[in-house]
């Protein structure tokens, strides 16, 4: 984990960027697809709902969450991904549900700079490096 800082501007720019967080998006799917079916399950999808921080945004940091609470927490979220409600998730459920959920983050920044502690893999680290890399080219 490292401590990045970004703004809206830095996530609308990696979503938009069509190839590259396609290829992000095939990449985690890839990785959570533990036994290649090609579909998400609960299970698989227990690593990447952990990733989206939901305990800062409901429970705050040092509160010890109740695990009763956080399943269901975890279950709406797994179903906010599941369009279909089938009880999987495919690659383009997963795509547009990461994407939804990035664009209403952004939209939450807005464009005031915040400091965010970061997974190394996660969607919004790739979309700080790639902010770097852009500015590094320019
Ligand atoms: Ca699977
Ligand atoms: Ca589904």
């Amino acid at each position: 984990m490292s401590v990045e800082v970004l703004d809206g501007a830095t996530i609308v720019s990696f979503v938009e960027d069509e190839e590259a967080f396609n290829n992000s998006i095939r990449n985690r799917f890839a990785h959570l697809d533990t036994d290649h079916d090609g579909l998400l399950s609960y299970a698989e999808m227990m690593q990447e709902l952990k990733s989206l921080r939901v305990f800062e945004t409901h429970f705050g940091i040092d509160e010890k969450p109740d695990p009763e609470e956080l399943a269901s927490v975890y279950n709406s979220l797994f179903v906010q991904f599941d369009h279909d409600s089938n009880g999987t998730v495919d690659l383009e459920e997963f795509k547009e549900e990461t994407k939804q959920m990035m664009l209403a983050m952004a939209n939450g920044l807005g464009f005031l700079p915040v400091q965010m502690v970061l997974e190394e893999d996660s969607f919004l680290m790739k979309a700080v490096e790639k902010e770097f890399t852009a500015k590094a080219a320019a």
